[in-house]
């Protein structure tokens, strides 16, 4: 806004919208405290998730992701890793927070992340109710746009770290063993102090990548971008190509089972 704060409540002309969270935009006003929108400025980056059908913007302008993850409701290491190829797509820096660091169940968990480290992740546990410091100084100063399943205290947390933000937060499903999405839209705050800022998002259950293209997708997993040119083929696309570094180092146990399952779901769901 030119030369003051408030809040306007916009609308998108025609059928453009496509406004995501974290977005400057050029607006007009239509009556006090209302308006239209009717530019939206370049993106640094944007941050989003697509099927065959839709793209569904999550933030854009954003200097960091947020990837949260609990070890209740379960935890679905595949919902992590298209989490991070899609930051990885969108040239976004992924902080991994591990949260609800008080609950037993959470060691397993951690133990199980740690590869994560390895691969030049930030990983983090805290605890929304007990502890966030090891967090709070990861946000200073940064937009920081917080990803992940439903129920995984996202809200919680961002409560935490911004006192009056108020944002809803729900019980867990111990029927589904699921969140009850109980954020409908992405919303950004600003942290204390304006030292940065924080987009709380609803909790996705899948997160759809149809924007991949073989390259990116190649280059969104840090244990097959450094193993670039040490294929037999230069073509190789790790499948079971022989001379495969990568699988090779799969079989040496360098790489997770686990992560490179999930490379060959997505390999297989290329256009
Ligand atoms: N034990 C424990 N529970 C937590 C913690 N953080 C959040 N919770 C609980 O987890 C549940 C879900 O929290 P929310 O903050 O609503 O989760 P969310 O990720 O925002 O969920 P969606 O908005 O649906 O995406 C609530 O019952 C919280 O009280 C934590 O650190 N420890
Ligand atoms: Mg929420
Ligand atoms: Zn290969």
């Amino acid at each position: 806004m030119d030369g003051g704060e408030g809040v306007v409540e916009c609308v998108t002309r025609g059928k453009k919208g496509g406004v995501a969270c974290g977005d400057q935009v050029k607006f007009a006003f239509t009556s006090a405290g209302k308006g239209v929108i009717e530019a939206i400025e370049p993106r640094r980056n944007l941050l989003y998730r697509s099927d065959e059908f839709r793209s569904k913007l999550l933030a854009a302008n954003v200097d960091q992701a947020a990837i949260v993850v609990a070890a209740v409701p379960a935890f679905h290491e595949e919902l992590l890793i298209r989490c991070l190829v899609a930051c990885e797509v969108a040239d976004i820096p992924a902080l991994i927070v591990l949260n609800k660091a008080d609950l037993p169940e959470t060691e397993a968990l951690a133990r199980a992340l740690a590869p994560y480290s390895g691969l030049g992740y930030t990983l983090l546990r805290v605890s929304a109710r007990e502890n966030v410091a090891a967090l709070e100084q990861h946000l200073a100063g940064h937009t920081t746009v917080f990803v992940g399943a439903s129920g995984v205290g996202k809200s919680t947390l961002l409560n935490r770290l911004v006192p009056d933000a108020n944002a809803s937060t729900g019980e867990i499903s111990l029927a589904l063993d699921a969140g009850k999405h109980t954020t409908t839209h992405a919303r950004l705050f600003r942290l204390p102090g304006d030292d940065g800022a924080l987009i709380d998002s609803p909790g996705m259950q899948e997160f759809g990548l149809k924007h991949l293209d073989l390259n990116s997708l190649m280059a969104s997993f840090p244990e097959i971008r450094e193993r670039r040119g040490q294929c037999r083929f230069h073509n190789c696309r790790h499948l079971k190509e022989p001379g495969c570094a990568v699988l090779e180092a799969a079989k040496e146990g360098a790489i997770q089972p686990s992560r490179l399952k999930v490379y060959h779901w997505l390999l297989a769901g290329l256009k």
